[in-house]
């Protein structure tokens, strides 16, 4: 089992597509182990992106981050970190498959509807950046087993 964390960016909320995109998700099997409304202070933006400090898109990258309320979650189930990646498909829209949320709803690079995490190491900080322990809930759904065998 594993965890894994998405943003629901602000292009995502301003095009209303949260639900359906949480509703794949849902679909998939993977299962809410947290979820809040938010709006991103600066630093917390700043430090989620800081690998990026030195392109040139940051600056942009973080006032973009910052231009509306997102909604923040984390994602559990079998291999949640690759399985949630392939879901949302390569970066910019343009080049993403259909049939992929970003391949299915989107155009552009930065306005690319849904951040997950790309690693072990990153779900781990990236949860720690966003939610407080108290703020994950350790639960089964009734329909769990007739999920994974
Ligand atoms: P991804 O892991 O697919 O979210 O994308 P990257 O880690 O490569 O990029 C981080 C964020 O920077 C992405 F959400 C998109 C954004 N970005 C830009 O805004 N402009 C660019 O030229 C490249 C990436």
């Amino acid at each position: 089992m594993e965890r894994t964390l998405i943003i629901f960016k602000p292009d995502a909320m301003n095009r209303m597509l949260v639900g359906q995109i949480l509703a794949r998700f849902e679909a998939k099997g993977l299962r809410l182990a947290a979820m809040k409304l938010q709006q991103s202070p600066r630093a917390q933006v700043e430090k989620h992106y800081a690998v990026h400090a030195e392109r040139p898109f940051y600056g942009e990258l973080c006032d973009f981050m910052t231009s509306a309320p997102v909604v923040v979650a984390i994602l559990e189930g079998p291999s949640a970190i690759r399985v949630v990646r392939s879901m949302l498909g390569a970066t910019n829209g343009a080049d993403a498959a259909p049939g992929t949320i970003r391949g299915d709803f989107g155009l552009d690079k930065q306005y690319n509807l849904v951040h997950a995490s790309d690693g072990e190491e990153t779900a781990k900080q990236e949860i720690e950046l966003f939610f407080k322990p108290e703020e994950i809930v350790d639960w089964q759904r009734a329909g769990d087993k007739w999920i994974c065998s």
